[in-house]
């Protein structure tokens, strides 16, 4: 800090900075001072983007004056703040969010629409942030809208990568994959901060020598240098002042390093060595559960826990408080093992540069950081070869090999001799080469580990940790179910709806606290009530309808069930189940007569959702589903029963117009795979009932929603893995008719539920649904009381467990 402002100068500054009445002419003054100055353009030289662009510019203002007296607030109090630490935040777009939760969404439409532009277009032009890859990074974003709209001192790191998840297009039935270059035309809802940076190093050797104390001192010799620079992305909250921030880092060169070899004559080493410093950030790994051991994706991991480590000391050291103090300023939360790195990484700041011995760091860094788990599937579990470790983080390697050392002594303290147990406990994994689990790292040395739902943290403790939930005990171990934003999945997303909620209930507090939302139960039997509700249903319909004759050239046909799978194509997420039981509908109805067929309820099968580029047998599933519908479509006789559609590109955005319009959705993952799952909650909050199997948070919204209001089949946990045993010693099945009868005792259970029977009952199911939705006033109050018992899945409800069960922080609202 070398200026400090005189008292008058300050006053002076206070007036300047004091936020303007936001009027009709203000906001239009701003609007057309960006589109002006900011785009260098005029009256006669706009378009809607360039109009969406303005007005971005403007309401970036407003959330930076937020920003800036949030930040201000927080530093002068100095609370104990979260840090989420998170590989990816798939936020989508920000303008109409910011508008909502800033609350000044209609006079900026109203000032806008009077200089000729209409708000709802403009919006439609911001192109999404999707730096992330489904339900992990989605659920990151909805963290950060509950952190801020509940008034916690939490910030988001993460990676500012300039291509996000690949754009999908079909061509020829097949995914075709496009780079998602997101940031082409600039964006408004950054701040770039080429004035915070710091170094991050890799690669060397590490030099041992003796210290002043008699002890060793470690010296990192590194061999690569580059630096990261902040980019900040303000998160206004709903209903309150707070403005929160997430903080991605994007990497650069280390300009220290190219003038070394530049001034040698080495022109093209020079020239690699910056490509290779700014290709860190350049991608997205478009993987979800699922690991893939990349040297530049452990590059990634650690170049950004790194610069975010070192920003969280700066902001501490302010303090000038002892490191002893440290846990009562910071909890820090890894989003998942990916930043899991960043345990090590402190315990080496601690060690090497704060001269702090080995238990007193020790004890600091256990105090801080605690870890979510977001998947038991083994193919997830991060586990990264010591050679690479050793290569890119020798000091890291170091210290992960001294942590598992003093482990596993105190493990074999308790269970003497047990060779086995200590082999199954390892964090070092043996085997050519060696590799180190990082789960196992994570629940080493985190206070605290939690899993995504009931049934997911169960097993999670039972199965995936059980020896480490008997050995550090059951209390460090715990659940926090995941919830979603009810501002973006009801009130951006559903205008309509929220609009005749608010109405309701005479208030719009429900979207602080979701649980009010249980006092629309008492109108769900009202006439008038179901059909304000389902005639908005049937609006979302026709607008999801009109897009998808735009993106898919079908035209289907709004007065059916809207039967909905989007999501990441995943073989345990069994979409070829799906694809199965529509052929089989498909099939049923040819057999048909006129007459019968004229009486079948008429169904559009919905599906969406990217595969991993390299994920052969998902992108198989795409390929079937767009025969199927071929087939299925150009059928004259049969389209008006049933139509299936894919539609391309499922992203942050797309779901918020397929979301509000399903009638039914899907979440079928074979029990015991699916973590959580955060759609589910998202469908229902909007009035449409799930069809699922027993998994995930399923369970829970059914246990919320009454079994009468959601359609759950199939088998439980417990019996799948003999499933899976009897499935890969067994033979095929064939239904042939005259196993008709047998089919039907298979069905009813005589013979126990297997989960290989499982796409039969998926078939009853649908039949049930089938009749459920004839009548009409039944399935209006089904979809109402299933929409109103969804209070507890506010990301709301989430982030204060945490805050209060894990984080132990405050609400730290902002002066008035
Ligand atoms: C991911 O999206 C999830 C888990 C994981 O290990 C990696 C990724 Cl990229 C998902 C789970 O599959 C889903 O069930 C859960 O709802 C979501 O994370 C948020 O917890």
């Amino acid at each position: 800090p070398g200026w400090k402002p005189s008292p008058e100068i300050a006053a002076r500054w206070k007036k300047l900075t004091a936020p303007k009445e936001l009027t009709e002419e203000h906001i239009q003054e701003e609007f057309v001072n960006h589109a002006t100055k900011t785009l260098a353009r005029s009256a006669f030289n706009m378009d809607d983007f360039a109009a969406y662009q303005a007005s971005a510019y403007s309401v970036r203002d407003q959330l930076i004056d937020q920003w800036n007296s949030t930040q201000m607030y927080h530093t002068t109090v100095s609370p104990k703040r979260v840090y989420y630490l998170s590989l990816e935040f798939l936020i989508g777009r920000s303008m109409d969010n910011a508008l909502l939760n800033l609350g000044i969404k209609d006079r900026y439409a109203n000032a806008i629409d009077k200089l000729g532009f209409n708000m709802e277009d403009l919006v439609e032009q911001e192109t999404d942030a999707a730096l992330g890859n489904g339900g992990l990074g989605r659920l990151a974003a909805c963290f950060m809208d509950s952190l801020a709209t509940l008034d916690y001192p939490a910030w988001g790191y993460g990676i500012r990568y300039n291509y996000g998840i690949f754009e999908q297009s079909i061509v020829d039935g097949y995914q075709t994959e496009h780079p998602d270059y997101w940031l082409t035309f600039g964006n408004p809802w950054e701040i770039q901060r080429l004035d915070i940076t710091y170094p991050v190093a890799f690669g060397g050797t590490v030099i041992r020598s003796k210290g002043a104390s008699g002890g060793f001192v470690y010296t990192w010799e590194p061999t690569e240098r580059v630096v990261a620079v902040a980019h900040d992305f303000p998160i206004p909250g709903f209903g309150t002042k707070s403005t929160i921030n997430i903080r991605l880092w994007s990497s650069k060169p280390s300009n220290e390093f190219d003038f070394a070899s530049f001034n040698a004559g080495e022109y093209e080493k020079s020239v690699k060595e910056q490509t290779d410093a700014e290709n860190i950030t350049s991608c997205l790994y478009p993987n979800d559960n699922h690991y893939i051991g990349k040297k530049l994706r452990l590059k990634q991991q650690y170049f950004f826990v790194c610069a975010t480590l070192q920003d969280i000391i700066r902001r501490f050291k302010k303090t000038g408080e002892p490191w002893s103090e440290f846990p009562k300023h910071v909890a820090i939360q890894l989003n998942d093992t990916h930043p899991t790195i960043g345990i090590v990484e402190l315990q080496r700041i601690l060690i090497d540069e704060e001269g702090l011995d080995w238990d007193g760091a020790w004890k600091i860094v256990t105090k801080v950081y605690s870890y979510t788990n977001h998947t038991v599937l083994p193919e997830a579990l991060e586990k990264w070869t010591v050679p690479l470790l050793k290569e890119l983080l020798p000091r890291h390697m170091m210290i992960i090999f001294d942590i598992n050392l003093f482990f596993l002594q105190s493990v074999e303290r308790r269970y003497p001799g047990d060779r086995e147990k200590l082999r199954r406990m390892s964090i070092i994994e043996e085997g050519v080469p060696q590799s180190v689990r990082m789960a196992y790292l994570a629940v080493v040395c985190c206070h605290t580990v939690n899993g995504v739902a009931e049934l997911h943290s169960d097993l999670v403790q039972k199965q995936l940790f059980s020896e480490f939930v008997e050995y550090f005990g059951a209390g460090r171990f715990t659940n926090v179910t995941n919830g979603v934003t009810p501002r973006r999945w009801l009130h951006q997303a559903n205008p309509r709806l929220s609009a005749l909620i608010t109405k309701t209930l005479k208030s719009q507090h429900w979207l602080k606290d979701l649980s009010e939302l249980a006092k629309l139960k008492q109108f769900a039997s009202d006439p008038e009530f179901q059909r304000k509700w389902m005639e908005i249903k049937a609006s979302n319909k026709k607008r999801l309808a009109e897009h998808i004759a735009a993106h898919c050239n079908v035209y289907v046909n709004p007065d059916a069930i809207f039967d909905v799978q989007c999501k990441r194509i995943h073989e345990y997420k069994r979409q070829f189940m799906n694809i199965l039981q529509v052929i089989h509908r498909y099939e049923e109805l040819q057999k048909m007569t006129d007459e019968v067929l004229a009486k079948q309820v008429p169904r559009v099968v919905i599906f969406a959702g990217k595969s991993a580029p390299g994920y052969y047998i998902a992108k198989m599933v795409i390929k079937l589903i767009n025969n199927a519908a071929n087939v299925i479509n150009y059928n004259l006789r049969t389209s008006k029963y049933l139509q299936l559609v894919f539609i391309p590109n499922y992203n942050v955005s797309l779901a918020e117009i397929i979301i509000p319009a399903s009638d039914i959705s899907q979440h079928i993952s074979t029990a015991g795979t699916e973590a959580s799952g955060t759609s589910n909650m998202k469908f229902v909050l909007n009035g449409g009932l799930i069809v699922g199997t027993v998994d995930g948070a399923n369970i829970e919204i059914g246990e919320e929603t009454g079994p009468e209001n959601i359609f759950l089949f199939g088998v439980l946990t417990p019996e799948v893995e003999d499933i899976r045993h009897k499935q890969t010693y067994g033979t095929g099945i064939k239904v042939d008719p005259k196993l008709d009868s047998v089919v039907e005792s298979i069905r009813d259970g005589t013979y126990g539920q297997p989960a290989i029977f499982e796409p039969l009952l998926h078939i009853d199911t649908m039949r049930k649904v089938d009749a459920c939705f004839q009548n009409k006033a039944e399935w209006a109050k089904k979809s109402i009381l299933a929409a109103a018992s969804m209070g507890k899945f506010s990301s709301d409800r989430s982030i204060n467990d945490y805050a209060k069960n894990i984080w132990h922080i405050s609400p730290l609202p902002p002066p008035e």
